[in-house]
């Protein structure tokens, strides 16, 4: 079949809107509808060609929200007109990943999905001319239809908006999570997020969510802090307007350090000064953003040895089918929130203007609905 496309030709070039072929699901995939998609930080990343590990040409996207159009042979978990959300972490409940219990990296289909190919070790999209073109993220939500394997879709209510679930495909679960998988933050905690944008913001929720009694949020920006504090921060810190050392500052602020820090912000600065205000002897760190290329972390070993733990969280670490339809449900019923962070309402024409749009620190999130 022809679906028109968002489609990444060369690293660093806008995405050209295009019709491109797709080829119908083979055993174990899905033809999927895509309703709406959002724009994340990860797919610049890629697109601007600071990703090594970007492919081209390829369609990018991975925040998306659809419905099942036709099943390959052997899909029994969902079926045509079902709503479903991409999982760019699938849940296979089969590997040795899965059946740990102790992550949600499942790694079922991690090899082909790295290098842009279904699991088969092919591409389902290509141009008239024979060009292949890579998935993305196991997703490619960029575009009005596209083919994931029945393992990377999660099964969601019929009546959630997709122009607002579809950001629970990375953001939202991925700040919540943060803060109820990773931290398994508790009721009177006190907390400290850096970096309050499309993930912070989420991590804030989450926090409010679990019953944190402090949450300093802290961004160069201060025109997040407005936003942030609709969604649960208690205190705001610019780091330019604190005079002498952050750390101290946020230590004294929290009496102590944060029981919980976040790093939201994929600055490695950032990210040490984060595990330097966790609290000494139990106060955890965790990082969310992605450093560029290259980028290391360093601290004092001190630091840890007197008790501060360093951890990393992908995806909230939620396992997609089990744990995506329930944030759906919170947001149907009204215990998280979503509607505010969705700034911009896209057509597929206008995508790049979303990508400007996150460049200028105007949107939270931009999405497109087709
Ligand atoms: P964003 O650009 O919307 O927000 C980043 C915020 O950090 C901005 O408000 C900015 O003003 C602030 N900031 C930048 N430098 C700062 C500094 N030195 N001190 C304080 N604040 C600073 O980005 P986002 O969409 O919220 O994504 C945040 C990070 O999370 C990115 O690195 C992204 O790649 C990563 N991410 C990780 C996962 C995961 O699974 N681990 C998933 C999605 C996104
Ligand atoms: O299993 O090795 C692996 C790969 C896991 C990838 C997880 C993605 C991490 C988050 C990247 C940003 C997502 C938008
Ligand atoms: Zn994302
Ligand atoms: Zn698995």
């Amino acid at each position: 079949m022809k679906t028109r496309a968002a489609v990444a030709m060369e690293a660093g070039k806008p995405l050209e809107i295009m019709d491109v072929n797709l080829e119908g699901p083979k055993a174990g995939e899905v033809l999927v509808e895509i309703k709406a998609t959002g724009l994340c930080h990860t797919d610049e990343f890629t697109r601007s060609g600071a990703d090594p590990e970007g492919l081209f040409p390829s369609i990018l996207g991975h925040e998306g929200a659809g419905v099942v159009v036709e099943c390959g042979e052997g899909v029994t978990s969902v079926e045509p007109g079902d709503h479903v959300i991409p999982l760019y972490t699938p849940e296979c409940r089969e590997c040795e990943y899965c059946l740990s219990g102790k992550t949600n990296l499942c790694q079922a289909i991690r090899g082909t999905q790295g290098k842009g190919l279904m699991p088969d070790g092919t591409s389902r999209f290509s141009l008239d001319d024979g060009t292949v073109l890579h998935h993305y993220m196991g997703c490619s939500t960029f575009a009005n239809h596209t083919v994931l394997p029945e393992i990377a879709l999660a099964k969601v209510n019929k009546d959630a908006p997709f122009d607002k679930i579809c950001y629970i495909g990375c953001g939202v679960t991925t700040g919540i999570g943060a803060v109820i998988n990773t931290a398994k933050a508790e009721i009177g905690c006190r907390a400290i997020v850096f970096g309050l944008g499309g993930i912070g913001l989420n991590v804030i929720q989450g926090l409010r969510l679990a019953g944190a009694d402090q949450i300093v949020g802290v961004d160069l920006n201060p025109d997040k802090k407005e936003m942030a504090t609709r969604f649960g921060m208690t205190d705001f810190v610019n780091p330019k307007e604190v005079e002498g050392d952050l750390v101290a500052h946020l230590v004294e602020l929290t009496g102590g350090g944060g029981d919980y820090t976040f790093d939201a912000t994929g600055n490695v600065g950032v990210m040490r000064t984060a595990l330097e205000s966790a609290h000494k002897g139990w106060g955890e760190s965790i990082i969310i953003g992605v450093a560029p290329a290259g980028a290391e972390i360093s601290t004092r070993p001190f630091q840890l040895v007197t008790g501060r733990v360093w951890k990393g969280t992908a995806f909230g670490g939620a396992k997609g089918r089990t744990d995506v339809p329930k944030i759906v449900d919170w947001y149907m019923q009204g215990k998280i929130e979503i509607d505010p962070m969705i700034t911009h309402t896209l057509t597929l024409d206008e995508i790049n203007h979303g990508f400007d749009l996150m460049h200028e620190g105007k949107s939270i999130r931009a999405v497109v609905t087709f």
